[in-house]
């Protein structure tokens, strides 16, 4: 699949905008429970981000979500390292063709116009693209050939079908991983609420575990499904989707796992599951998962189930700079919960124009420091407020003292650009 149009090269980090580095990245990894350095000293990084169910895309939880892995792999760059990015699009699962059947388009259809409209609010945002971008669509046969290598190694079996339902859809035996419970540290009870909650089926009679979860569904009537040798016309389970195309595209262990604090569980400890015993020689899955935090909209987790929804596209069209948008954005941490709000997006602008005027002078105070600064906060786990904090003494001191160094409005432009990534007019 496409994936997005790139920033210009010359405003992203590593690539001559900045001068000297920025220090190793440090990110809070929530299997430690604790900040760890993430990437290699040197060479190439690898993150894999969950990417979006395509129907009602982009909200701003979205937004939050990949401008906070953007954030990273800036920091990285910064840092002298390549990064090898991997995303994917959930286009076939249960919620996604229960709109289409809901609002009568076909589900390719949905799928396509939300994609597109992803794709262009993400370049409005300025999130540099994935290096792949891959439908599930497209990834059938290697998501298959995953369900069949875990059957072979006797780490999936076939459970009955019930109520009518057609025999042979396969499951995974959470008991098979010995580490089966490390990602998220759950308690059994929590594990069993979430499941119930985000897309398992712990009441399914058959399965060796309730908290088993699905890896391939054998065809219902009107499904969309696909030949897969042995295990039948079909389709994939959600987890092993981002398993088979992070193994595939990125390799094992991945620096980074991705995705929003909503994925911890069941996602993101079954998609390590499966890995672990489809490469069990190359344990773990990945050296840290990354969460960011919920945005609400009146006290409620954003999501397109609740339908309390504010899309970055609307935002475009009512005439929202984007890069005000991704400023909202970076002032809250990518860990904490925050609510969107009309003040969120009145200080945001404020801000903007404030920092857009103080690079727009003949001359101020130094930013050597600041741009120290920046980096500094940015590789202590991804702390973009205290780096926007930083921004706004500089712009402060700017207008309260002024300064004489020529050099430091267009360094303060430049900085912002490229690891905060908004681009200043
Ligand atoms: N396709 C799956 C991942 S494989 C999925 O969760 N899709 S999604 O469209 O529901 O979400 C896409 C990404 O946005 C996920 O990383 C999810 O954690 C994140 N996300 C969803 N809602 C919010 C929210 N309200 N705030 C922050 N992030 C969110
Ligand atoms: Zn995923």
């Amino acid at each position: 699949m496409r994936s997005w149009p790139a920033p210009d090269p010359t405003s992203l980090p590593g690539n001559g905008a900045l001068p000297g580095r920025g220090p190793r990245v440090r990110l809070h990894d929530t299997a430690a429970g604790a900040l760890v350095p993430v990437g290699p000293d040197s060479g190439t990084a690898s993150l894999y981000v969950c990417g979006i169910t395509p129907y009602d895309a982009t909200h701003l939880g979205h937004a939050n979500t990949y401008v906070a892995f953007d954030l990273l792999g800036r920091a990285w760059r910064d840092a002298g390292l390549d990064v090898r990015y991997v995303q994917n699009v959930t286009d076939v699962d249960d919620p996604l063709l229960e709109r289409a059947e809901a609002t009568g388009v076909d589900w390719r259809e949905l799928a396509h116009s939300q994609v597109e409209l992803f794709r262009e609010d993400m370049s409005a945002l300025s999130v540099v693209p994935p290096e792949r971008y891959l439908g599930v669509v497209e990834a059938v046969d290697l998501v298959s050939g995953a369900v069949r290598e875990l059957l072979a190694a006797g780490a999936a079996y076939r459970v009955p079908g019930t109520g009518g339902g057609p025999d042979g859809d396969v499951y995974f035996p959470v008991a098979a991983d010995p580490s089966f419970g490390s990602v998220g540290g759950y308690d059994r009870a929590t594990m069993l609420a979430l499941s119930a909650e985000r897309g398992g089926d712990p009441q399914r009679p058959g399965k060796r575990d309730p908290l088993d979860p699905l890896l391939w569904r054998v065809q219902r009537p009107g499904e969309p499904a696909w030949e897969a040798g042995e295990l039948g016309r079909g389709r994939p389970g959600w987890h092993i989707e981002c398993t088979a195309i992070a193994l595939e595209h990125l390799g094992m262990p991945v620096d980074v796992q991705g995705g929003g604090s909503d994925l911890v569980f069941p996602h993101h400890e079954m998609g390590a599951a499966h890995a672990h015993l489809l490469r069990p020689a190359s344990r773990p899955f990945a050296r840290a998962y990354a969460h960011s935090g919920m945005v609400a909209l009146d006290g409620e987790k954003m999501s397109k189930s609740k339908g309390n929804l504010v899309l970055v596209s609307r935002l475009r069209a009512a005439g929202v700079d984007p890069a005000v948008v991704r400023l909202a954005i970076v002032s809250h941490h990518w860990r904490s919960d925050w609510e969107w709000t009309d003040e969120v997006l009145r200080q945001a602008r404020e801000r903007f124009a404030r920092w857009s005027a103080a690079v727009g002078q003949p001359s101020g105070p130094s930013a050597e420091g600041l741009l120290a600064a920046v980096r500094e906060r940015l590789a202590d786990d991804l702390d973009a407020p205290g780096a926007v904090a930083a921004v706004d003494a500089w712009v402060q001191a700017q207008s309260a003292t002024g300064g004489d160094d020529t050099a430091a409005p267009e360094l303060v432009r430049r900085t912002v650009t490229a690891l905060l990534g908004v681009s200043l007019r």
